[in-house]
């Protein structure tokens, strides 16, 4: 409130006087001209100025006192009440009738933790309580706001497309078998059938093939099939241990993971072809994954200590780190478009489905749960990934959108249901 300090100064001192306090600049005297005025009978009403809407809960109130003279008079000036109400519905209006807050001078009240897209109405009561004499006013003119509507919710996650289909390998014959299924649980179908164990399916870009790894004959060894599970042809002989095949997006190469000592990253044509490799050390090299153009391969390497994900050209020339998580980061799939590269991350005390641009940045968490994810791979559209989760207390095949929402089991089975690879 406004005042006038020396009016002030002057009627508080007289009224000091009056009650008997010495000052030592003045003498008190009964005869002194001055004299208080009386206590007020009444209390003007408050004017409410503004009620203004700042966001989806929160409104502002200003108002302003009217009893300038109070303040003048007596050095102390009324307070005020804020009172609420909520409508019905904006423009209804209602009768304030909760106090919301007492406030000791004119004001903003920041009315915040209101309910979105809601009609609030105010009026503001002056109160005023000096020496015995006590004073409310009639309540200030109704004010009302309505709050920010809430954005719409987002709209749920489209169900998985019923026509889509996954290959994948499970133990649920007794030893692994490639299976193919389709992603809404429906149509399981076994494809090999031996005693050995059959992993880790990949298929040709033209959907009529798939490649995979099979100890059938002794050591692990690359494997085509038809997509019916005939014609299953042999594409490696070696001693070493062939694993996780990924056929190229031009259908032309298959990479792999080969296992001596360390683990070498392979590439040979896909008719078994001149076999080379492209990554050889003493370390795990593993899980290799072609950008969609053909000319680089990601993988996941403990060269550094932890493994985590590298980027090498396909000739494997010119390998980058792009991860630096400190802990397990591994299982690396290239997006359809080139862009991103998902990848199963060690976290805490289990592991996470995480997808990052293809040179590392921009890092996103797609699964946030107690129990092992890992596995992902890409639709051929890009819009979803397929994993492999323990969630259910086994491992089982789950699709979700690639922003990680709409997690959705496709197996539901008590044998072990592993690396899905989404038919194209
Ligand atoms: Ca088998
Ligand atoms: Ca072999
Ligand atoms: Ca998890
Ligand atoms: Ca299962």
């Amino acid at each position: 409130m406004l005042h006038d300090s020396s009016l002030r100064i002057r009627w508080g001192a007289t009224f000091l006087c009056a009650i008997g306090v010495q000052f030592a600049s003045c003498q008190c005297s009964s005869d002194d001209a001055t004299q208080p005025p009386p206590p007020p009978t009444s209390l003007a009403a408050p004017s409410i100025l503004l009620t203004l809407t700042i966001s989806q809960t929160e409104i502002d109130v200003l108002w302003l006192g009217n009893n300038l003279l109070l303040d003048i008079d007596f050095g102390v000036g009324e307070a005020f009440e804020v009172y609420r109400c909520q409508s019905a519905a904006p423009g209804s209006g209602c009768t304030p009738n909760v106090l919301v807050t007492t406030a000791p001078s004119d004001a903003t009240y920041h009315d915040a933790g209101l309910t979105p897209g809601t009609e609030y109405c105010y009026h503001v009561v002056a109160t005023w309580a000096f020496q015995g004499t006590s004073l409310r006013s009639q309540p200030s003119a109704v004010r009302c706001a309505t709050t920010d509507a809430a954005p719409p919710p987002p709209p749920p996650p489209p169900p998985p497309p019923t026509s889509a289909t996954l290959a994948f390998d499970t133990d649920r014959d007794g030893n692994d078998e490639v299976y193919v299924i389709n992603v809404d649980g429906t149509g399981a179908t076994r494809l090999t059938n031996d005693p050995g164990n059959d992993n880790e399916p990949t298929w040709s870009p033209d959907g009529m093939q798939i490649a995979f790894d099979s100890d059938r004959n002794g050591d692990s060894e690359i494997y085509v099939m038809a997509a019916d599970g005939t014609n299953q042809t042999r594409r490696t002989t070696n001693a070493a241990s062939d694993d996780r095949p990924d056929w190229s997006h031009d259908g032309m190469r298959i990479t792999w993971e080969q296992t001596v000592d360390g683990s070498m990253i392979m590439v040979m044509n896909a008719d078994g072809t001149n076999p080379v490799s492209v990554r050889t050390n003493a370390f795990f090299n593993s899980h290799p994954t072609w950008s969609p153009d053909g000319m680089r391969i990601a993988f996941s390497s403990d060269m550094q200590g932890a493994e985590e994900i590298y980027v090498m050209n396909a000739d494997g020339t010119g390998a980058a780190q792009i991860t630096s998580n400190g802990m397990q980061s591994n299982q690396p799939d290239w997006s359809p478009d080139g862009t991103r590269i998902a990848y199963t991350r060690f976290v805490g005390s289990n592991t996470e489905i995480y997808v990052m641009n293809a040179d590392g940045t921009n890092q996103v968490n797609l699964t946030n749960n107690s129990a092992y994810d890992f596995d992902p791979v890409w639709s051929p559209d890009g819009s979803m990934i397929a994993f492999t989760s323990l969630r259910d207390g086994n491992r089982e095949i789950y699709v979700m959108n690639a922003d990680g929402s709409g997690q959705t089991r496709v197996t539901n089975n008590p044998a072990r249901d592993t690396n899905p690879a989404w038919k194209p």
